[in-house]
């Protein structure tokens, strides 16, 4: 993989495409997967983050240990190390199905992606430059016009106004190809495209320094026990070297790196 091309064409465009991430067979195992835990939930009545317009699974390894292998990427650790820093950790991750989808139990047609926004930060009434973290995403089926591709307009990573959620702006489409990855700067204005009724599931992940807050303390939702069962790779994304000490008695920096052990 050329790191540099990738990190130029992020720099340049907003975003860059990583082909043949998952295999289409691998692909096919993952949707089986997510249309099993979307079940569950329904089933259970879990339904705050899923929609008649939009199906999102927060952090599904909740659910099924299956699901730790979205959190961390061997293919882009060291792009990710570039574009960030070697301590870069996930700020959240998702699986996300933008489709029109009826079930009983579904109490709204909401969905929290589907106006204009970025994924980056304000401070003082414009967003931060480009640069401060980045939203993987792989699709897990071709993602075009026909099922609610994600929509971009080019440029945007580039200045600091903030979207207004309703505008109507000119924009373009993301088409992807099933098992590919995209790497795209989450200060690029976007918002999921207009459901249809074909299904378009894929990995959403955000990652970021170290010193960004995450979506979710990862270690009281998963628990100690299953935290300390995990890789190391996998406890770095879920900010287990990183999260500041109890006090100074404890230890001064922020950051450890595990006893004996290489990441
Ligand atoms: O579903 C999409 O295409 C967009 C999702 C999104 O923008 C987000 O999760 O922040
Ligand atoms: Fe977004």
């Amino acid at each position: 993989m050329n790191i540099n091309k990738h990190i130029s064409e992020i720099n340049r465009n907003g975003f860059s495409i990583i082909e043949n991430v998952f295999t289409k067979k691998e692909c096919d195992q993952y949707i089986v997967k997510c249309e099993k835990v979307l079940q569950l939930l329904l089933s259970k009545k879990k339904i705050n983050t899923i929609s008649t317009e939009a199906q999102a699974i927060d952090n599904p390894f909740q659910y099924d240990d299956f699901f730790f292998k979205q959190v961390y990427f061997k293919k882009i650790d060291n792009l990710l190390k570039k574009l960030l820093d070697e301590n870069y950790v996930l700020i959240n991750s998702n699986l996300i199905n933008r489709r029109k989808f009826n079930h009983p139990n579904i109490k709204t047609s909401l969905a929290r992606t589907a106006e204009w926004h970025t994924d980056s930060r304000y401070l003082g009434g414009k967003r931060l430059g480009k640069g401060l973290s980045f939203i993987v995403y792989i699709a897990l089926e071709d993602f075009s016009k026909e099922n609610g591709a994600t929509c971009y307009i080019p440029k945007t990573h580039l200045i600091t106004k903030i979207p207004k959620r309703h505008g109507r702006y000119k924009h373009k489409i993301l088409n992807l190809k099933k098992g590919n990855m995209i790497i795209f700067d989450s200060g690029l204005w976007h918002k999921g495209g207009e459901p249809t009724h074909k299904s378009r599931w894929s990995i959403f992940n955000y990652y970021g320094p170290w010193w960004m807050k995450p979506y979710y303390l990862f270690d009281k939702m998963l628990g100690e026990e299953k935290i300390n069962s995990l890789n190391k790779n996998i406890k770095k994304m879920l900010h287990c070297y990183s999260t500041p000490p109890k006090s100074s008695w404890e230890r001064i920096s922020t950051i450890v790196t595990p006893d004996g052990e290489k990441y």
